[in-house]
């Protein structure tokens, strides 16, 4: 077994020009490679905390420089030398090093930051692909196949400029079509949208996550604007392609009621409810995100029991990636699916077991990036190797986005190449 010979650490910036921690680990058998954590934007109060430096002069505040320090000296003496079995081993140390809740001593970044590169670290030093390494940690028994994609093409609320109250508005291809095809579709449509918007002298300017950003009369209009564009492709709206919400109500609940631009009053929690079985009427979402606010917990359950049969309701900032949370969603049957962010926790490790559990409790799997993203496509391999329904990775634009659509298409080519040798 290889032991860690050395780890270091660096700010970098991510796709909104905030700084996140990369770590470089080296291992004895020559091994070396690099990983970087993703940062929110519409960030829930369930998740881990990121250690900022605070200093006003540096980057707002938002400097990193303190949990760069931690990985260079508490992290190092705890992890260098060890030998390296598992990346488990690492994290385990990881959680005790910090032993709080919400990674508030080392930051949330630091410990994700150095997580990530270990379980890296570990598969390249095994020969094997990272998905592959980690399929066969958790000893799954499914075949392997990539997740279902879901992409964003409208983007709003906290990650564009516009005045559209929901934060996302996606495409999803029908879960029968390969990743592929799926991305080829949803591709054709994203351009397909672009040349309506410019028909309807709309803005073709992105936002954080590579969807357009324009401006709309009614949140509703996007959606109406989505199917125009659709219809001008060879797609077929509710045959081979679908929508999807992130509502992300946080955003727009303040005083106990949501606030959004298609009511002239604000909505109670039995009229938001209401609201999106209207719109359930017209686009029959397949998939609805934080469609209310973190602790309206009675709302979910009713939600869910009238919705939820045929749109999957799904909990991001509501669960966090917490088991605690989760355990709450599962009780209360609030949801029927699950975002899954490594960051949200903290690690690898706790994130794999937030997946079991929800796989257990029948819930549907989405591994989702962050608005603010790095070129690390850490996420891709996981949600392979989790055996996830969706991943999330934002429009098939930009960067940081395609890092992780391409390194789909590398492991889907793989995937099938052995199974045409068996
Ligand atoms: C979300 C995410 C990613 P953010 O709400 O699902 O799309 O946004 O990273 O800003 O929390
Ligand atoms: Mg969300």
């Amino acid at each position: 077994m290889p032991i860690i010979q050395s780890i270091t650490a660096r700010e970098i910036i991510n796709s909104k020009a905030v700084p996140t921690v990369e770590t470089t680990v080296a291992l004895s058998d020559g091994t070396i490679v690099t990983g970087s954590c993703p940062t929110g934007t519409s960030i829930g109060s369930y998740e881990a905390t990121d250690l900022r430096d605070g200093d006003e002069n540096r980057y707002g505040g938002k400097g990193v420089l303190k949990a760069v320090a931690n990985i260079k000296t508490t992290i190092a003496q705890a992890i260098v030398g060890k030998e390296i079995q598992n990346f488990s081993d690492i994290d385990k140390i990881l959680l005790e090093l910090d032993a709080t809740q919400n990674k508030s001593v080392l930051g949330a970044n630091a410990i994700l930051s150095v997580s990530i590169t270990v379980a890296r670290a570990c598969a390249r030093s095994a020969k094997m692909p990272l998905y592959k390494y980690l399929h066969h940690y958790l000893k799954q028994q499914t075949n392997l196949r990539i997740p279902t994609p879901i992409f964003n093409i409208i983007n709003g609320g906290e990650h564009a400029g516009n005045n559209v109250d929901f934060q996302e508005f996606m495409v999803i291809p029908a879960s029968s079509m390969t990743f592929s095809s799926g991305l080829l579709m949803c591709t054709n449509v994203y351009h397909a949208l672009k040349n309506t918007l410019k028909k309807n002298s709309l803005t073709t300017l992105v936002g954080d996550e590579g969807g357009f950003g324009p401006t709309f009369p009614k949140n509703t209009d996007a959606l109406a604007m989505l199917k125009k564009a659709i219809d001008t492709t060879s797609a077929k709206f509710g045959y081979d392609i679908f929508f999807g919400l992130d509502v992300a109500s946080n955003s727009f609940y303040h005083e106990h009621a949501y606030h959004i631009k298609d009511n002239p009053n604000p909505m109670s929690t039995n009229e938001i409810i209401s609201y999106f079985r209207e719109i359930n009427k017209e686009y029959a979402l397949v998939y609805l995100e934080d469609p209310l606010a973190e602790d309206d917990w009675d709302g979910w359950s009713a939600l869910c029991k009238e919705q939820g049969q045929d749109t999957l309701i799904v909990g991001d900032d509501l669960t966090a990636t917490n088991p605690y949370r989760l355990q709450i969603a599962i009780n209360k049957k609030a949801i029927t699916g699950i975002i899954i962010k490594p960051n949200q926790i903290g690690t690898v490790l706790e994130s794999l077991a937030v997946v079991e559990v929800a796989r257990a409790a029948g819930l549907k799997i989405i591994v989702s990036h962050r608005s603010g993203e790095t070129n690390d496509d850490f996420i891709a391999d996981f949600a392979v190797a989790t055996a996830a329904d969706y991943v999330k990775f934002g429009a098939p634009a930009r960067g940081e986005r395609i890092a992780k659509y391409n390194r789909l298409l590398a492991i889907e080519e793989e995937i099938l190449a052995a199974t045409k040798k068996t």
